[in-house]
Formats: structure tokens, sequence, C-alpha cells
């Protein structure tokens, strides 16, 4: 006799088996890596792979919610598909089963691709696997069982056990978060103590912003910093653990720990970083002092041969980076690995253990975060993770400036107006800022005192601004002499160029 269960039971034992699988694989990745967990894995595989128009769409859209926003839209999903697998097994389990199967070993495919997961890994989308196919194939026999009894009107069993398999997952998934995050790097951050660096950075002087015009601290704290990655979550790896590999187009490979590192005489530098990404007047801009060592250093004790025309570095999580082994090498430069930020170990969303830093280059090409991998190479041979995503294979910083205060759209009294911001040309240097109101004359701004030439500059004017609606626009020139265009591009490829401006209204 064929029985066919009612379609809310069948879903539910969809949606049920699919959130046990995905609890089971959650707990076991807090034991094998967070990035095993099946559902983190197959969102970054998601990502990975989705066309750059699509992510860039998801950035503007969502801003740095994307990566929440991914989540949620890939919970949607499951959720209907759990469905569905539920729904077409009405009559006979098996259909539901191949489509959890299904998901199943694409959950293990997403897995094995994660280049920083150990082979034991796998067992997290295994046990999804096994979990999400035994509590469907176990539910369904309830339901079927007790179908077959009444044609459905007793269901005390089946919601007993849906219950109880929901609360089981539940806890499972709670747990699996609760130890995955008391197993993290936090711990070995702690334990890493203060980085006092051999040498350095002088003193940041007080007039080196002004703070009280308006503008960002000099320094930006690292709560503030501007945050920006790829990674679902954050990579997790423990100093003691870490390793920093050199080969490549050099004489002698070398591998170097956390201990030798922090051993080294470090240096101290106050660098603005900024992101490609960054729109015209956007806060994708920070400046924090890095401690670390020469990245030259590292690469003259490994021996970089000739031709090498690219330093082409990898993180924990797989993400890569280019960078011009010249700028790398060159020892006005400044180039880094950073273990610290700011007097603290880098933060763990910075970078923790170590990362990289190169004065004057966009973020993407430069400032590897989690750096395990540095390969000694050429153009050809390697090409970096933005690089396949339509983005330049150089990005030298362009010069550019903002204005953050009037804030945009201000009403405010005609009269004596101060108007204050921020302006960068890392690695070249700010020589002055003009400011303009209307097709009016570029009035200088007067500037802060310099720190060094890798880190922005704060300016103020005032301005006598007439009654009626208003544009303000600023633009740096740097020392090279070079005048900040008006010509807008979009950040694609290379970094956005344009006057930033602020509409204004003066009241009589
Ligand atoms: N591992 C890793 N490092 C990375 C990235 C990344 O996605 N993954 N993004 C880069 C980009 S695009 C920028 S702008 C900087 C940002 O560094 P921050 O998050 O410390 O500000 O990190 C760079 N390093
Ligand atoms: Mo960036």
């Amino acid at each position: 006799m064929s029985t066919r269960l009612s379609r809310p039971r069948a879903a539910a034992i969809g949606v049920v088996a699919a959130g046990a699988a995905a609890a089971a694989g959650h707990l076991l990745s807090a034991f094998l890596g967070r990035n095993s967990s099946p559902v983190v894995a197959v969102g970054n595989t998601v990502a990975e792979f989705s066309p750059g128009w699509l992510t860039e769409f998801g950035k503007e859209v969502f801003y740095v919610y994307d990566k929440l926003a991914l989540f949620v839209g890939m919970g949607l999903v499951m959720l209907v598909l759990a469905a569905v697998a539920g729904l077409v097994s009405r009559a006979s389990r098996t259909p539901g089963l191949v489509l959890i199967g299904a998901f199943g070993v694409l959950g293990v495919l997403a897995v094995l691709r994660r280049p920083d997961l150990g082979q034991l890994a796998i067992l997290a989308p295994l046990a999804t696997l096994v979990v999400g196919c035994g509590v469907f194939s176990w539910l369904h026999g309830r339901a079927v069982a007790e179908e077959a009894v009444d044609g459905g009107l007793t269901r005390r069993r089946f919601l007993v056990g849906g219950a109880g398999v929901a609360a089981g997952a539940g806890v499972a998934a709670l747990t699996g978060e609760v130890i995955g995050v008391s197993r993290d790097a936090e711990l070995s951050r702690a334990e890493v103590g203060s980085l006092v660096p051999a040498r350095p950075a002088p003193a940041i002087p007080a007039d080196a912003d002004f703070r009280k015009l308006g503008t960002p601290a000099f320094l930006t704290p690292n709560a503030e910093f501007y945050k920006i990655d790829t990674a679902l979550s954050l990579p997790q790896v423990r100093a003691e653990d870490w390793r920093l590999r050199i080969h490549g187009l050099v004489d002698r490979e070398v591998t170097v720990t956390y201990a030798d590192i922090r051993s080294r005489p470090l240096v101290e530098r106050a660098v603005t970083l900024c992101c490609v990404s960054n729109e015209v007047g956007g806060d994708l801009i920070s400046t924090a002092t890095f401690v670390g060592v020469d990245l030259a250093d590292l690469l003259n004790e490994a021996g970089v041969r000739p031709g090498a025309e690219q330093l082409f570095s990898t993180s924990a999580d797989g993400w890569t980076c280019g960078t011009p082994i010249s700028a790398v090498l060159d020892p006005g430069r400044g180039a880094m690995l950073a273990l610290g930020m700011n007097g603290e170990p880098l933060p763990v969303k910075h970078g923790f253990p170590a990362r990289l830093v190169v004065p004057g280059l966009y973020g993407y090409v430069s400032a590897t975060k989690w750096v395990t991998d540095l390969e000694v190479t050429t153009w050809s041979a390697r090409r970096a993770y933005w690089l396949e995503r339509d983005w330049a294979r150089e990005g030298p910083v362009k010069t550019q400036s903002r204005i953050d205060v009037p804030k945009p759209f201000t009403t405010q009294a005609a009269g004596k107006t101060v108007v204050a911001g921020i302006a960068w040309a890392q690695h070249t240097g700010i020589d002055r800022v003009e400011v303009r109101l209307d097709q009016g004359p570029w009035v200088p701004a007067t500037l802060t005192t310099e720190v060094n030439a890798d880190t922005w500059r704060m300016w103020w004017v005032q301005l006598d601004v007439p009654p009626g609606p208003h544009q303000v626009y600023c633009r740096a020139v740097d020392r090279s002499g070079y005048v900040q265009t008006g010509e807008v591009q979009g950040t694609v490829p290379d970094g956005a160029t344009g006057w930033h401006s602020i509409s204004l209204t003066a009241t009589a």
C-alpha cells in the first residue's frame, strides 16, 4: 500500500533534516577549523565563483553587510531546497535522499577546495551528509508509519521526533559556535604580549590633525580602522602555529616562525592604508603605526634571483595578492611584514599573526592579511585574486582629498565657514590642498605638520559664504607636482578619480 505524506509534513521533514545536517557540520567545524563548516564553505565557494559584477553589486547594495546578506540569501535558498527535498518525497524517501546526498557532496567538494584546512576537515561535511540523510530517513519513516495507521490524524510521534531533532540541532550548532570561538586566534593573540620596536616611529605631533575642526584623528583607533577582505569567517591562525614560507625565484627557500620574527629588531612606521574600492569622498582609508620587520631584509635572506617581477603572497584562507618586487625591495619604500598595529599585536580582523604593508599601494596589491606564503615570481606565472576579477595589475594610490566639514547638505548661516578634511598621496607626499566655492578661485588651505610622506594630511580653510545654495570642492596637489584631476572615474579597475564636493546652503 502506498501512503502519501501531507505537504506540510513532507516539507517539515526536509527542513528539519537540513537544519540538523548543517548543525552537525558546524559542531565538528569547531574542532576542525571554522571554514570546514559546510555552511561557511559553501558560502566561501559561492563568493569565490560569483562574477565580479555580482560581487560589486552586492557591495554596493549591502555595503559592509554584503557577507551577512550572502548568508541570509544562502539560508533562504537552503530552506526552500530543503522543503522541496521533502515535497518530492511524499510517496517515497528516495528522491529526498538523493537531493540531500547531492548537497552533502557539494559541501564535501567546497571544503576540499579550501587551502587552509587539514585533511580531517572533510569530517565536517561528511557529518552533514550522514546526519542529513539519517534524520531525513528516520523522520520520514515515523511519518509514514503514522500516516498508515490512521491517515495521519495522530501526529504525536512525528511531532515529538521532529521537535527533538530540531532542539538537538540548535544545541549542536550553538556548542559548535561557542567552542569554535574559544579555540580561535584571540587567545593566542592575548598571549603575545607587547611588541616593542627597537626603532619606534617618531612621536606623532599634537598638530598632526585638526580633530577640533572635525577631521579624523591622525591615528585611527584599531576598532575604527576600515576593514576589507573576502573572508566570511576570519582566518584563525595562532601565532605558535604560524609559518611564513618564502620561495620561488630565490637562491634558498626560507621558512620563518612568529618567534623568529618577533625576536628580530622591530621597526615601527606610521602608514596610511587605503582601499582601491574607496569612492571619491569615501571612508575606506585609515592610518596606524605598524610594527614589524623590513620585507626587503627577509627577501634578501632568501636571495631574490634576476627575472623576479612580482611578490605573490597568499593568506591562510587562500586569498592572493601580487606586488611589484621593485616596490618591495626598494629600501626607501619601507615595505613591512607587520606583526603589530597601534601598539598592539594585529587584531585578528586586521591579519593576526602577520600581514604585509607596502606604503603607496592600494591594499589589494600590497596588504595581505594572515599572510603565510611569499612566492617570488613573474607576472605571467601567477595571477592574484582581484586581477582575475577585472582589477588592474598595479595599484599605486591615487592622490586624493576629502571634505569632512561641513557635512553634505548642511544648512547654515551665511558668512565665515570652516571647511576641513584630509588629503593623501602616499609615498609622494602632499604639497598643498585647495578649496573652491562654486566656480570661484582655488583657495589654498592650511595643512597639518607632515608626519611622513606615507601618511594622510589634514587641512582646513575659512571661506566667506554668501547666502544661497553652494557647492564646495577640494583638490590636492602632491609633491611630484601632480594636481588631482577633476575627471571622474569609478573605482574599477585602479581607483576612483574626481574632486570631492559637498552641497551647502547658506541662509541670510
Ligand atoms: N587575506 C586577505 N588580505 C587582504 C584582503 C583580503 O581580502 N584577504 N584584502 C585587501 C584589501 S582589498 C585591503 S584594502 C586591505 C584592507 O586591510 P584592513 O582590513 O586591515 O583595513 O587588506 C588587503 N588584504
Ligand atoms: Mo581594498
